[in-house]
């Protein structure tokens, strides 16, 4: 028998905050500019200071975007706050590879997971810390901060999921997450 060296993983996930360290570590950010048509009041939207951050997302992905087999690991921060009187939330999408599902797990604050499927049936999931989600195939996902503190919500989804942005921000999610109250969209 011989040694065999014991490795430190690059990557750590604070358990209590979601914040990962070490690298290669990713950041997007999606500002009030980048979320143009996304809220129900876009007169609200395009009033208000361009520059403030809805959410960011952290990403470890340690295999090239697309690799078959391969998974990334990520965590979303949805900041606090409204445009108008509806709650801050992702754009929301299906995955190019729509019959890719992935978790997410909640990790600080409180929210809503909005989920849609192909027929556009609406399911909405409470996220608090510790509520595991599974997101199914050609299952569109969008996660709301109905809190007060930021929302860190925990993923992990197949490397070759992609996204697929077009179909919601043509025909919108079906459901609007005001404060206080889950109100269905008819008819867009
Ligand atoms: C990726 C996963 C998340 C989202 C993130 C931001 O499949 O679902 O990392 O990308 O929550 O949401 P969105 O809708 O702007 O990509
Ligand atoms: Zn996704």
């Amino acid at each position: 028998m011989s040694n065999l060296r014991v490795l430190v993983p690059p990557v750590s996930s604070d358990l209590a905050t979601g914040v990962l360290t070490g690298g290669p570590v990713s950041e997007d950010v999606r500002t009030i500019r980048d979320l143009k048509g996304v809220f129900f009041d876009e007169n609200a939207r395009s009033e208000r200071s361009q520059d403030e951050v809805v959410y960011r997302v952290l990403s470890y992905q340690p295999v090239p975007q697309g690799t078959s087999g391969g998974l990334f690991f990520g965590t979303t921060f949805v900041s606090p706050g409204s445009v108008g009187e509806e709650c801050f939330m992702t754009k929301g999408h299906f995955h190019a590879k729509a019959e890719a599902s992935e978790y997410y797990w909640g990790v600080l604050g409180e929210g809503l997971l909005l989920l849609m499927d192909r027929d556009r049936s609406l399911k909405v999931e409470k996220v608090a810390r510790g509520s595991v989600h599974f997101i199914p195939a050609f299952t569109a996902h969008r996660l709301v901060n109905t809190g007060a503190e930021t929302l860190a919500v925990g993923a992990c989804w197949p490397a070759d999921a992609g996204h697929d942005y077009e179909a919601i921000a043509r025909d919108g999610f079906g459901v609007r997450v005001l404060k206080g109250q889950v109100l269905r969209e008819e008819g867009r």
